[in-house]
């Protein structure tokens, strides 16, 4: 395990002891111990190597074989019994937003509540807010945090999605009944959450589906078999997710492929044109629209006037269209678009230069400048841009003009010492203020290579009073881009209330970029404004506000938002190479 994992199981067993009630001394042990790591310079597995872990501030004896068995192991024995000795629905209530372990643990200890369930029903009982530390207030909150959490709880983040469909589809292939197997539905389309996972498997002429989908419904971490057919199978995963896998003959597949990958208003859309030729669609083939009997039963009946396509693009040339990639495939136009041969050449991960937008451990991050180069340069970009918190983001440890300074210093210093071969853009995520001012004035705004303005406060305003606040922000002349638009957390926060439309006309008449930011939580701005946007001349940049060198991958998650908006390599401003991306900033 890495360091930054490590430091996160440290933090969830400090969790997890304060709900068992345990001595608040050895919980404030483990989040120092993690703090400590978070913040450590050197390489972890030389620190143990040369037994100096125990030596390191905050770290014990008892602690660092803790780590040790982490870093090695990658489990470690104590954190899962300690996980297993606690009701799982006192973990879950973590969730809820403002409730901690403390008042989990009193809401347990007072009233004997272990499930959501029980808390519900304790909150509509009027019980919760006669507790000591707790009200009216906080009770109304907690209702309205379990029905949030119900309506969220349906979907899934792509991201997430995408981590456990992957090897599933590795694993599927590998089986030798199997031809062809492919991810469909919204997993697919790359949409930002995804409800079920969606597989389509072909087996070989004369195979026996019936052994892949056993296969399927035995899966380790099934929890459940929804469904079970020999051509089909349905499975729920632990922590909810679920699964459906479809096996079709190996004349089916590409009609089956794109039957379910949807989108259902793309799909009646192709349907319709279709019909409009005189054919008929649907995930069995494509054949003459008249004549008896329903495709299904001619297909099984193996009817000699049905259309062979191999692939999709074959399907989609049947008729009269050029292959549309399933990001587009949502009813938006893709149709008109790929008959007329207008479709986009969409941006791909490929085309991607550098990226800006990233935090380092000066402010809320958890690896140093120079981890974040070395990584950035490990994915053959040319440029990185660092964007720490400024002053009022103080919960995130935000510079002020003295550290930003100094900051600016050992950027300048990195890129003429050499070490790496990226180079890297001096920025900042300058805090907008609630009146829309900056948070830094303008004589320290002009030292930088370039300024992301974000909103982190003052959620609460209203529609009129926010855009107005973003606005006057856009039209600083320091401001290169600004930074996610609405604030949203994907299926846990709603965001603030801005008019986009206004925005981004802003955006265009002062020459500032939209970003569009690649946190799996966020992928704000949304996909939905981008096409129009760009086709009025607003620039993107894809940004994956990564507070660690992993989560520089997230802009995988961006492209795929940045693709289902339409977006070309040239909406996005971080495919310029390093020579015009220099130049582009000066201007
Ligand atoms: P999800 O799972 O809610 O994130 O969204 P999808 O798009 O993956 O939907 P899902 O899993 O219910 O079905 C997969 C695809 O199958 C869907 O995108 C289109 C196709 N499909 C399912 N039901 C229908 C239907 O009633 N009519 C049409 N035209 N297509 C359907
Ligand atoms: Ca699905
Ligand atoms: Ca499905
Ligand atoms: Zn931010």
């Amino acid at each position: 395990m890495t360091r930054n994992e490590i430091a996160d199981v440290l933090n969830d067993i400090a969790v997890l002891l304060e709900l068992k009630g345990e001595n608040p001394f050895k919980t404030r042990a483990y989040q120092a111990g993690a703090r400590t790591l978070e913040a450590l310079e050197e390489d972890l597995g030389a620190v143990i190597a040369e037994g100096r872990l125990g030596s390191l501030k905050g770290i014990g004896e008892a602690l660092a074989k803790k780590i040790t068995e982490l870093h090695e192991t990658g489990r470690l024995d104590f954190y899962e019994k300690l996980r297993a000795s606690i009701a799982p629905g006192l973990v879950e209530m973590l969730e809820i937003p403002g409730l901690g372990a403390k008042k989990i643990k009193a809401l347990h200890e007072k009233l004997g509540i272990d499930t959501i369930s029980a808390l519900d029903h304790a909150c509509r009982d009027g019980l919760v807010a006669g507790l000591a530390g707790f009200g009216e207030k906080t009770q109304e909150n907690i209702l309205a945090g379990i029905r949030n959490r119900e309506a969220y709880g349906k979907r899934h983040l792509w991201w997430d999605a995408a981590g456990v469909a992957e090897p599933i589809l590795a694993r599927l292939r590998g089986l030798p009944q199997v031809r062809r197997a492919e991810h469909a539905g919204s997993l697919r389309r790359g949409l930002e959450t995804v409800g079920d996972l969606d597989f389509i498997a072909a087996v070989r002429a004369g195979e026996d589906a019936a052994p892949v989908a056993d296969w399927f419904a035995a899966q380790p971490g099934v929890q459940e078999v929804t469904a079970r057919g020999v051509t089909k199978a349905s499975v729920r995963f632990e922590g909810g997710l679920q699964a459906d896998l479809r096996i079709v003959p190996e004349e089916q597949f590409a009609f089956a492929l794109h039957h379910f990958t949807g989108s259902k208003d793309h799909n009646v859309q192709m349907r319709q044109r279709a019909l409009a030729r005189g054919l008929s669609l649907s995930e069995w083939g494509l054949e003459p629209a008249e004549g008896e009997g329903t495709v299904k039963a001619k297909a099984a009946a193996g009817a000699a006037k049905h259309i062979r396509v191999a692939s999709e693009e074959e399907l989609f040339k049947a008729l009269g269209l050029a292959f549309i990639p399933p990001e587009l495939r949502e009813g938006l136009g893709e149709i008109a678009a790929a008959e007329a041969g207008k479709l986009p050449r969409l941006v791909g991960a490929a085309d991607l230069r550098g990226v800006f937008h990233n935090h380092t451990t000066e402010s809320d991050g958890r690896n140093t400048l120079e981890e974040m180069a070395a990584a950035a340069q490990d994915l053959g970009w040319e440029y990185l841009g660092i964007a720490d918190h400024s002053k009022s983001s103080f919960q995130a440890r935000g510079l002020d003009e003295e550290r930003l300074l100094a900051q600016i210093g050992r950027i300048e210093k990195l890129n003429t010492a050499g070490k790496f071969t990226v180079h890297v853009f001096a920025g900042t995520e300058c805090d907008i203020l609630r009146d829309g001012r900056l948070d830094f004035d303008d004589v320290v705004l002009a030292r930088l290579d370039y300024v992301v303005a974000s909103v982190h406060n003052a959620f609460s305003l209203d529609e009129d009073a926010m855009t107005a606040r973003i606005i006057r922000a856009i039209e600083n002349p320091h401001v290169t881009m600004l930074g996610h638009l609405t604030g949203r957390l994907l299926l846990r926060r709603e965001g603030y209330r801005v008019n986009a439309a206004k925005i981004i006309d802003a955006a265009i008449a002062n020459g500032v970029v939209i970003e569009l930011n690649a946190n799996p939580w966020r992928l704000d701005m949304d996909w939905r404004h981008w096409r129009r946007a760009a086709e009025r001349g607003l620039l993107c940049s894809i940004n994956p506000d990564a507070h660690e060198t992993a989560g520089l991958a997230y802009v995988a998650a961006g492209v795929n938002a940045a693709r289902k908006g339409w977006l070309e390599k040239k909406h996005v401003v971080n495919t310029l190479p390093l020579a015009k991306m220099k130049a582009w900033l000066r201007e």
